[in-house]
């Protein structure tokens, strides 16, 4: 009777980077494939989650319609990861991956690219759950830019951009995250990054969930 070692935790992906690197297309990919391929319970998940009465404002403000003190802003960014902590928690214990669109180093990276010292951006999110794997999508601004759709939203403007990415690549990258090539085919961008989740799946699913 094998059942009793069945039941692994769920493992926490995260993808971060600037805007328009792929992210989206990515994490619909890799959903796919641990829930098609691998045959394993997968949600994916995406902050901000404009879908609760925080992320409504938060919604508001990317589309230009309101203005708020950068710190307040901040402040609500973080607020709307702590509110899914625990359904977050509940679907890694009960066994279920998350595949999650940007998390903490969005909000700390577009924060501190408005000149706030990253240290107090991070603090905010200290104590929620820590990704097992970090996926940092990775290319020029200049080709990012010249993606679909590009320039909607409020922070899409190049320049500020181009911090964005400084920021990610010197001030929050570590030397675990899988700095993956995005200026590539989807298929050849998801080709590495699903190789990468199966030769770390079965290690990671023995270690404890983390903080950050
Ligand atoms: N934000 C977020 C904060 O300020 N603080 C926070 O705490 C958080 C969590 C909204 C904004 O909120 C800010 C950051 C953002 O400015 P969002 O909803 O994630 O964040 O933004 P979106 O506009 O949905 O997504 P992005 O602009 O970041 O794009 P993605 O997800 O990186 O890219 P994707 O997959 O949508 O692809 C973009 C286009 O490129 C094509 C796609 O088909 C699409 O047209 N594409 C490719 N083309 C060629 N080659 C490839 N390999 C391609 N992959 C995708
Ligand atoms: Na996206």
């Amino acid at each position: 009777d094998n059942r009793m070692n069945i039941m692994k935790r769920g493992l926490f992906i995260l993808f971060e980077g600037a805007d328009r690197v792929g992210k989206s297309t990515q994490v619909q990919s890799l959903t796919n494939h641990i829930s098609n391929s691998r045959n394993l319970p997968t949600k994916s998940l995406r902050f901000p989650d404009r879908t609760t009465p925080i992320g409504q404002i938060l919604n508001q403000y990317l589309q230009n319609a309101t203005n708020m003190d950068d710190r307040a802003l901040h402040l609500l960014f973080s607020s709307n990861r702590w509110e899914a902590k625990d359904s977050i928690l509940e679907l890694l214990n009960s066994g279920t991956n998350i595949v999650v669109d940007r998390y903490s180093y969005s909000g700390v990276a577009y924060t501190a690219a408005k000149g706030i010292d990253v240290d107090w951006c991070y603090s905010c999110e200290k104590g929620l759950p820590e990704p097992d794997i970090v996926f940092y999508l990775s290319m020029s601004t200049e080709d990012a830019t010249k993606r679909g759709d590009y320039g909607g939203e409020r922070y899409e403007k190049v320049e500020f951009q181009m911090k964005i990415k400084q920021i990610y690549e010197e001030k929050l990258k570590r030397p675990s995250w899988k700095v993956i090539n995005a200026n590539r085919t989807v298929e050849e961008v998801s080709n590495e990054i699903n190789q990468i989740f199966d030769s770390e799946l079965e290690s990671l699913q023995k270690k404890p969930i983390g903080t950050l």
